[in-house]
């Protein structure tokens, strides 16, 4: 058994070994990237029981990734080796100028990741946790991919929660069309998106006009960078599938549920309605209704604000992973929603301190006295 389930390609990362330009680096340190595995990575490590499914070549890299992933705790035994493809890698550069852009170099084209299907991935372990979490990056991996992502992101009874972190990559969209994340993440329950990436990806410009494209998922957390996250939350389906296992991290109010209680809260009414019953009743083109309060309070939506942490940034690669896992983290231990949003605030500002995807995230209970500070430690 398993709390979460994360699919997605994952690669091994190379980090320069000094600022400047990728055609002068001279050496490259190696790491392990892959949005997906970075959440697993660091749930396993805040004490939760994680999964990565995914696939790999049959190739020293693919060994250091199982194994590297699996030093953390996370479960691989799902992950599928493929002997005709090669594992996936990246470069990435650094600049002085400490957080600003850097380049990344992707050498994945035609890798084992890109090879996932609806046909060749094992839905018995997909579906075995409280949540499965999936995001945009595999969409934009091979037409394979994404028809993957649709099957996973459709409505059946009894699926775990979905979540879905947009992760809009701009070099992986260049040939296809980004709108597609808008339409999987509309079938899924919890979906984390940046302001800049759906005004980039879909043109939707801030938070409000985000949650009015995405009706349907019962939890949208829109993340501001420095100027925090906003969560729109509708009060239905709010928590994960609760378990009877009760491993780790499975707290007594991940049960609570508003309103639809039940061995498993989000198995009542597929998670997708469908548009001609969605709030957004519309148009297929037309980006979603004017919001407006009486739209939200249909909803009953809550809406909560929170500040994130000033930090000095060493680079912000994989800080939306960590703020996925804090949250994801906290939903699973039944938080409320705003100490949801601090643990992840917590652990992607632990992240945006190292140059590399993870760090250790910081201890249960040293985040849960941090994150029990008053508003004016936060604001
Ligand atoms: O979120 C971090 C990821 O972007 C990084 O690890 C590489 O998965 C990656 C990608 O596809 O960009």
């Amino acid at each position: 058994t398993t709390d979460v389930v994360c699919l997605g390609e994952s690669m091994v990362t190379f980090l320069p070994s000094q600022p400047g330009r990728l055609a002068d680096v001279p050496s490259f340190g190696r790491g392990i990237g892959g949005a997906e595995s970075n959440v697993a990575c660091a749930l396993a490590a805040a004490g939760h029981r994680a999964t990565w499914v995914g696939r790999v070549g049959a190739d020293g890299f693919g060994d250091h990734l199982v194994e590297t992933i699996g030093g953390y705790g996370v479960d691989t035994s799902a992950v599928r080796r493929d002997p005709d493809r090669p594992t996936g890698i990246y470069f990435r550069t650094a600049t002085d100028r400490g957080a600003g852009a850097h380049e990344v170099a992707y050498y994945r084209a035609g890798s084992a990741a890109s090879a996932m299907s609806p046909a060749n991935v094992p839905y018995e372990e997909l579906f075995a946790g409280r949540i499965l979490h999936l995001s945009g990056i595999t969409a934009a991996l091979s037409a394979d991919c994404l028809a993957l992502l649709r099957e996973l992101t459709a409505p059946r009874p009894g699926r775990p929660l979905v979540s879905f972190d947009v992760n809009h990559r701009p070099r992986l969209w260049r040939d296809g069309d980004a709108g597609v994340l808008l339409e999987l993440a509309r079938r899924c329950d919890l979906v984390f998106v940046g302001e800049d990436e759906a005004e980039e990806a879909w043109g939707i410009v801030g938070a409000e006009a985000i949650r009015a494209a995405l009706p349907e998922p019962s939890v949208v957390v829109v993340k501001r960078g420095s100027a925090g996250a906003t969560v729109f939350a509708s009060g239905r389906r709010p928590g994960p599938r609760s378990s009877n296992a009760g491993g780790a991290g499975n707290g007594p109010g991940s049960r609570s549920t508003e309103g639809c209680g039940g061995e498993n809260a989000l198995g009542s009414r597929p998670a997708y309605a469908g548009k001609a019953d969605s709030a957004a009743g519309g148009a297929e083109d037309a980006p979603g209704p004017r919001f407006t309060e009486a739209a939200q309070a249909a909803r009953g939506d809550t809406v909560t604000v929170v500040p994130a942490l000033h930090v000095d940034v060493v680079a912000a690669v994989g800080a939306g992973d960590a703020f996925a896992a804090g949250f994801l983290s906290a939903t699973l231990r039944g938080l409320p929603v705003r100490d949801r949003v601090r643990h992840g605030h917590l652990m992607a500002a632990a992240v945006l301190t190292v140059p590399g995807d993870l760090t250790e995230p910081p201890a249960r209970d040293h985040a849960d006295r941090l994150v029990a500070l008053d508003d004016g430690a936060w604001g």
